[in-house]
């Protein structure tokens, strides 16, 4: 509807006020992001207006480095709500220790998510089937194609092929490939120095830790790789004081097919 059909019949200062609320309008309309830059999440009511809120939308391809999640499987499943998941409950068919959480695209401060992408974040049944001896659920595989693998720009399968290639550059110390001491505890600094030395050209501000619940426990480490895939330092989202101050951690152990026999969150260990 014109300016002039709404405000044609008014007298000439209501005119005056109403073209300045609208210049001002224009003017806090150039100011504000574009709109392909927001998207709505809540919903339209009838007359077609948005409520709710909006959130940012992500760019695929444009972000600055990667981390890979390896997530230490015992922690996880010590406190996992889904019985059904196969890296808990005994159906995996082998024991979980360090598994692929997922390789996530970053910027130096946040993170990029939930990239539009053509293909709208799906994964076919045969790519969820091919990672699931290092991303051991594939309710995990399709959660981080669909929030994280969007934003790479690479596509489905190209996703999974490069996390599988930067999974495989990672040598695990030994030690920790397998432990089944229900009482390890293992010192923070330590467990990096030993991925450090296991790894020639990781940095050491390219690893950390992050842990949580009681003991605390190990749940992950997390490591930098610029995007043609060499090791690097992180940004500022793996912020090891935030992620983990404490300077030991305990690690409970795996178990014969994957069945988790550590204490629950919360268990005096
Ligand atoms: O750390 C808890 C969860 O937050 C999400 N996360 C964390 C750090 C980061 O750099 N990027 C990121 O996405 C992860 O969520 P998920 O992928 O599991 O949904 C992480 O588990």
């Amino acid at each position: 509807m014109g300016f002039s059909r709404l405000f044609g019949r008014r007298p000439a200062r209501i005119q005056g006020i109403a073209a300045a609320l609208v210049a001002a309008a224009g003017v806090l309309m150039a100011a504000a992001p574009p709109a392909s830059a927001q998207r709505n999440t809540g919903g339209y009511t009838r007359d077609g207006s948005q409520y709710g809120r909006t959130q940012r939308v992500y760019e695929a391809g444009k972000f600055d480095y990667y981390v890979m999640s390896l997530s230490w499987s015992p922690s996880y499943c010590a406190s996992a709500r889904d019985t059904r998941d196969p890296q808990c409950n005994g159906t995996g068919g082998r024991p979980f220790s360090f598994v692929l959480h997922g390789v996530w695209p970053q910027f130096e401060k946040g993170w990029p998510q939930d990239c539009q992408s053509p293909d709208k974040g799906f994964v076919p049944r045969p790519v969820a089937n091919r990672m699931l001896d290092i991303m051991p659920s594939d309710k995990l595989v399709f959660h981080e194609y669909r929030k994280h693998g969007t934003c790479s720009g690479l596509g489905v399968d190209g996703y999974f092929d490069m996390a599988r290639s930067l999974y495989n550059k990672v040598k695990v110390p030994p030690r920790f490939a397998a432990i089944t001491d229900p009482r390890t505890f293992v010192s923070t600094p330590e467990l990096m120095a030993e991925f450090l030395a296991a790894n020639p050209g990781m940095k050491a501000d390219g690893i950390a830790v992050q842990c949580g619940g009681s003991g605390p426990r190990l749940q992950e480490v997390r490591i930098c790789f610029d995007k043609g895939g060499n090791f690097r330092s992180c940004g500022r989202n793996e912020n090891q004081s935030r992620m983990c101050s404490s300077q030991q951690v305990y690690m409970p152990p795996v178990r014969a097919g994957g069945r988790n026999d550590a204490p629950a969150i919360g268990q005096k260990i």
